[in-house]
């Protein structure tokens, strides 16, 4: 077994105050980091995914322009690339991070899977390079890119654990559902506390 961290969009824009704010965002990156500094060395790899938008366009219709946002397909607009909103949240430690994964310049890209690593390379050349089989995936937001992104990873072979203490949604009854969807797609839904139950 060769495990991967996947710490999906713990960006400021996705975190309390920022343009697509979840509750409890920011208690999701402390609590990476917390994760990181116990168990990184369980880790062959830590990937971390940022949505990183156009500030030009719509980006495929993913921002709302001249309607209200659904916040389902349709968003205020949120992680254009260069601002603050984009950056990773102040309290996840990215020093833990191996590769920094980009995704959804001018177009939507709910899936960690869509994006590439600052050599061009796709999350599946960078798995397949450290030989990965399993992949716990972490972070905002649970009914968005983290659903997509573990669905993803199961699509490619992957055994997936999400930690639901270290993931928050947009919305309740849609993370709720994205949880129990992951759940019969074969995905482990556990609590990260099972890290210091099999160090022990
Ligand atoms: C996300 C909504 C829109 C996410 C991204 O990171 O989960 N959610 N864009």
């Amino acid at each position: 077994m060769t495990r991967a961290l996947f710490i999906i969009d713990v960006q400021n824009d996705f975190t309390e105050g920022g343009a697509l704010g979840v509750d409890g965002g920011a208690a999701v990156a402390a609590g990476i980091t917390r994760l990181l500094q116990q168990h990184r060395g369980e880790y062959a790899l830590v990937a971390a995914s940022r949505d990183w938008h156009s500030g030009e366009n719509d980006n495929g219709g993913h921002f709302a322009v001249d309607a209200e946002p659904d916040f389902i397909e349709t968003w205020p607009a949120h992680c254009v690339e260069g601002t603050e909103g984009a950056e990773y949240h102040p309290d996840l430690d990215t020093s833990a991070v191996d590769v920094h994964i980009r995704k959804g310049q001018g177009v939507p890209a709910y899936s960690i899977f869509e994006g590439t690593d600052d050599a061009g390379d796709s999350v599946t050349e960078v798995l397949a390079a450290r030989g990965i089989t399993d992949i716990d995936v972490v972070g905002l937001a649970t009914d968005y890119c983290v659903r997509a992104s573990a669905l993803d990873a199961v699509e490619h072979g992957q055994r997936v654990r999400v930690f639901t203490d270290l993931v928050a949604g947009v919305a309740a009854d849609s993370s709720t559902a994205a949880l129990a969807e992951l759940g019969h797609a074969g995905v482990v839904i556990a609590e990260s506390t099972v890290l210091d139950e099999a160090a022990s």
